[in-house]
């Protein structure tokens, strides 16, 4: 798979990538990440990318040119099967879109600032908008992170089978059971006995019964989709 994101902020995407899963699933080559700063694309000999909003109001908006240029760029480059905006107004992000996007070849994210962008990038080019929740961020950066660690994981050979992404939260539209590492007891605290007792088939009822248990309890919209 390859990503690119096109940003105002290109350091604030370094880290998320620097370390741990991501960072090794780019090294063994599952994924490219390729992130590009809008401002390289600019015209003007400020190097300009946002503008007053026409009809007034607070906030600068990204200028429609400098974004074309970059994403023109790329398209003669390759195809991509999805032009995603990062926006609050977008469609909540899920784990059934995100197990779609794992499947794609070519992702092309824009992530807003300030405002957000021109309206006629969307209309001319983006093919998917995606809100990461309810809430403001101050840009689609932290946002864009969090759509590609979602994708990446998924990629097969990413995960190795003690993480692998079967057992998630969400994957089976459950939220995983509790889990506990040594010592036996903690503070008074002991862990469970049957998880101590060897009996697998126990032990996987257990979790079933906790999974079940902890998704009646706090989210029980996910027990009535589908
Ligand atoms: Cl994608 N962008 C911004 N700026 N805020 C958000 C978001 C995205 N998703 C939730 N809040």
């Amino acid at each position: 798979m390859r990503i690119d994101i096109l940003t105002v902020l290109p350091s604030l995407l370094e880290s998320p990538f620097a370390d741990s899963i991501l960072k090794r699933a780019i090294e063994k080559g599952h994924v490219e990440v390729h992130v590009h700063n809008i401002r390289d694309y600019s015209e003007s000999k400020h190097k300009q990318v946002d503008d007053y909003q026409y009809g007034g109001g607070a906030g600068m908006v990204l200028m429609a040119e400098p974004i074309a240029k970059c994403i023109d760029k790329l398209q003669t480059e390759r195809k991509y099967d999805e032009i995603i905006y990062m926006t609050p107004d977008g469609k909540t992000l899920d784990q059934r879109d995100v197990n779609g996007f794992s499947l794609l070849k070519n992702l092309l994210i824009i992530c807003g600032h300030y405002k957000g962008i021109d309206q006629r990038i969307r209309d001319e080019y983006v093919t998917r908008e995606i809100s990461i929740g309810d809430y403001v961020l101050s840009g689609g950066e932290l946002a864009a992170a969090v759509l590609c660690d979602a994708i990446i994981r998924l990629i097969p050979g990413v995960l190795s089978d003690e993480t692998s992404a079967l057992t998630d939260s969400f994957q089976d539209d459950l939220l995983a059971p509790p889990v506990y590492t040594r010592p036996e007891e903690w503070r008074g605290r002991r862990v469970p006995d049957i998880l101590l007792g060897g009996n697998h088939r126990d032990i996987e009822n257990w979790r079933m019964d906790e999974a079940l248990r902890r998704t009646r309890e706090r989210r029980p919209d996910l027990l009535d989709e589908n």
